[in-house]
């Protein structure tokens, strides 16, 4: 069987001259920003991508195809869809089989990013372990996935919605390098600090390229997860955001909200109870990951 992998015109391009490659994921557009704010920060992060030397592969399903780039018109069309599956790991395939439209998680992106040989994705947030997962077993398919495939996530580390020293936890069990970039603190996605020593820290791009390629080199599977702290001057202090978070926390277990439907149905909380601001700093953070995703691209095609 061949793959069902459509290049975009630019990622093609982009491919026949070795240039540097960005993965971005969609779930983020259809699940985790409304629109029109999806579509108009997706292609801002393009952008951000292509103003630092590298050129950028959002990935979704449509059509029973997995697409690496997407067309104006496509990110359109994906961006003002409502019946869009979120896909990871286990509906990948189905979802391809069965000709719908998705969107692909951390997780499922990461495949589609290995079978397209990108080796850096840039997102928001990564999922992980939820509070309460000792009772629910609700763990993110997105930690498994950085053990198993080789690609470099760049984001702002995990959403404090999460139960951050499990998700920690859950990837050193697995053997994921969790590197926090320019401090030694993990970063809490809107704010710089989670109060938690990161396991690792580097203070370059070059280092985290080569970390990677060391890593293959070693026969070692599996990514590593890039935790970059949000800008200082869109940070929320986490005195802000804790009580939101716990607002949001509760009215999802009021609603009885679960499996893939919790982390979607906790960030549109999040975004009423702050009226916009968490999607401003979201925003930030996603240029901010963009911009060092290109950057280690760089170093990786420079090699
Ligand atoms: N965290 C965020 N924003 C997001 C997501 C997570 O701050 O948009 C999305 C990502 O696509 C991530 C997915 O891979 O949610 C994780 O979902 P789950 O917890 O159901 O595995
Ligand atoms: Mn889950």
């Amino acid at each position: 069987m061949t793959l069902p992998l459509t290049f975009s015109p630019e990622v093609a391009q982009a491919r026949a001259n070795g240039a540097a490659i960005v993965a971005l994921e969609s779930t983020i557009i259809t699940h985790g920003m409304p629109f029109p704010q999806n579509v108009e920060t997706a292609r801002a992060v393009e952008d951000e991508i292509r103003s630092h030397g590298a050129v950028p592969a959002t990935i979704a399903i449509m059509d029973g195809r997995i697409h690496i780039g997407l067309t104006e018109a496509e990110l359109d069309r994906l961006g003002q869809a409502t019946d869009v599956a979120k896909l990871s790991r286990a509906d990948l395939a189905a979802c391809l089989a069965t000709g719908g439209m998705g969107a692909t998680t951390v997780a499922a992106t990461m495949i589609c990013a290995h079978l397209a040989g990108i080796h850096v994705f840039a997102t928001g947030g990564i999922g992980g372990v939820h509070r309460g997962a000792e009772t629910t077993f609700d763990i993110s398919a997105d930690l498994l996935e950085l053990a198993a495939t080789p690609v470099t996530v760049v984001a702002a580390g995990a959403k404090a919605i999460l139960d951050l020293p499990k998700t920690l936890e859950v990837l050193e069990t697995h053997g994921v390098p969790v590197i926090a970039y320019g401090q030694d603190n993990f970063p809490a996605f809107w704010s710089r600090s989670s109060g938690l020593t990161a396991p690792l820290r580097m203070d370059s791009a070059r280092d985290i390229a080569l970390a990677q390629r060391m890593r293959t080199a070693l026969g070692l599977p599996g990514g590593q997860l890039v935790a970059n702290p949000i800008p200082v001057e869109a940070e929320i202090a986490s005195h802000e955001i804790t009580p939101v978070i716990e607002a949001a926390l509760q009215q999802a277990q009021a609603e009885g909200i679960s499996a893939k439907a919790v982390t979607p149905y906790l960030l549109d909380r999040m975004y009423e109870m702050t009226e916009g601001r968490s999607l401003t700093a979201n925003i930030a953070l996603v240029l901010n990951n963009a911009r060092l995703a290109a950057a280690i691209a760089r170093e990786m095609v420079a090699g």
